[in-house]
């Protein structure tokens, strides 16, 4: 049996890729882009909530937010480790992130204005990552769909404690349910954008759907979310600022309007209200880490020195 159809069979028996199988040339690189920009989005979306942090309105929503931040950097070093599997090299994705040549999810390009946002995120934008990232539990490749695992348990953890927070707040003050309402219109559309561009404008789903690395499309997974979340929406008491939001019995789905998919690509080319302020930060903290990686290399030069003598 050829390598090739070795590979066909495992993925028809719904069998793991494990690394040292042989692989595609294309499927590798798919996933070195999809477990990178997975990775980068994680410790880029360490900021906005971290824009928090100082200002928590109690100690315990300071250690929760903080449990919850680094939650994130460990995601994102999991999936750098999964990256690592295939060949990539983390200085090499780093280098990539910060120099704009690979991307991490539109999502983190907006900025939190107030400590609603906090529970906004996790209600939302933690709520369709979940959505999106069940599934890749199930994916070919054995290192993401392993790593995958307990991200999403981590994932729950923080959808809830944002769900909690939102219906502390609602239960709160005029002001703080305003807040809440007004963070819940600024993050619900670009939450429906996180899953991809529309199936028929989306150049990987088809390949990465026959790869198995991806178990749905975008808009399957981002029906799924609206469906999931309309009725948490009203156990909590706001409105999802969609006038075309309503249930449709024909499909057994909701209905919703138009996604402004100029403004996705717009952020996507860089031009979202964040995007600059996102990659100068990181920027900032990989220029100010330098000294330890100097320090990290010159010990394990040392030891191995040491060793050999
Ligand atoms: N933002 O053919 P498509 C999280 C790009 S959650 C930016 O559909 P694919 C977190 C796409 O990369 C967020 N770019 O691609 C949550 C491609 O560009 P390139 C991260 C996007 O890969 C809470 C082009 O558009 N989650 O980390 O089949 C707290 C065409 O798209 C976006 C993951 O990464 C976007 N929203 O499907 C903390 C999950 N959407 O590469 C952290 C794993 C699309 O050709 N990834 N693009 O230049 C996936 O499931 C898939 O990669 C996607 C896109 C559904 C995101």
């Amino acid at each position: 049996m050829t390598l090739e159809a070795q590979f066909e069979r495992t993925l028809a028996k719904d069998q793991r890729i494990e690394p040292r199988d042989w692989m595609p040339d294309a499927y590798r690189a798919t996933l070195i882009r999809m477990i990178a920009q997975h990775a980068h989005s994680e410790i880029i979306g360490m900021q906005p909530e971290g824009n928090w942090i100082t200002r928590a309105p109690s100690l315990r929503r300071k250690a929760i937010l903080l449990a919850k931040v680094q939650d994130e950097a460990g995601h994102g070093l999991y999936l750098y480790s999964a990256a690592e599997t295939l060949g990539a090299d983390r200085t090499e994705l780093t280098e990539k992130l910060i120099s704009g040549r690979q991307k991490y999810s539109s999502i983190f390009n907006y900025p939190t204005l107030t400590f609603a946002d906090v529970g906004v995120i996790g209600w939302l934008v933690d709520g369709a990552a979940i959505c999106n990232q069940v599934p890749l539990c199930r994916s070919s490749y054995g290192p993401y769909a392993r790593a995958m695992i307990r991200i999403c348990k981590e994932e729950s953890f923080h959808q809830r404690q944002g769900y909690e927070l939102l219906m502390t707040m609602m239960r709160g003050t005029e002001e703080q349910r305003r807040m809440v309402q007004d963070a819940t219109d600024r993050w619900w559309w670009p939450s429906l954008m996180m899953f991809g561009p529309p199936d028929a404008e989306s150049p990987h789903t088809a390949q990465s759907m026959a790869w198995k690395i991806k178990r749905h499309t975008n808009d399957e997974l981002r029906q799924k979310f609206v469906d999931m979340t309309v009725p948490q929406a009203e156990a909590l008491g706001v409105t999802l600022p969609d006038p075309q939001l309503r249930w449709n019995p024909d499909r057994g789905h909701y209905d919703f309007g138009e996604i402004d998919w100029s403004e996705f690509k717009r952020v996507l080319a860089g031009q979202g209200p964040c995007n600059a302020q996102r990659l100068a930060r990181r920027r900032a903290a990989q220029d100010n880490g330098a000294w330890v990686r100097e320090a990290a290399a010159a010990h394990a030069e040392k030891q191995a020195n040491r060793r050999a003598a």
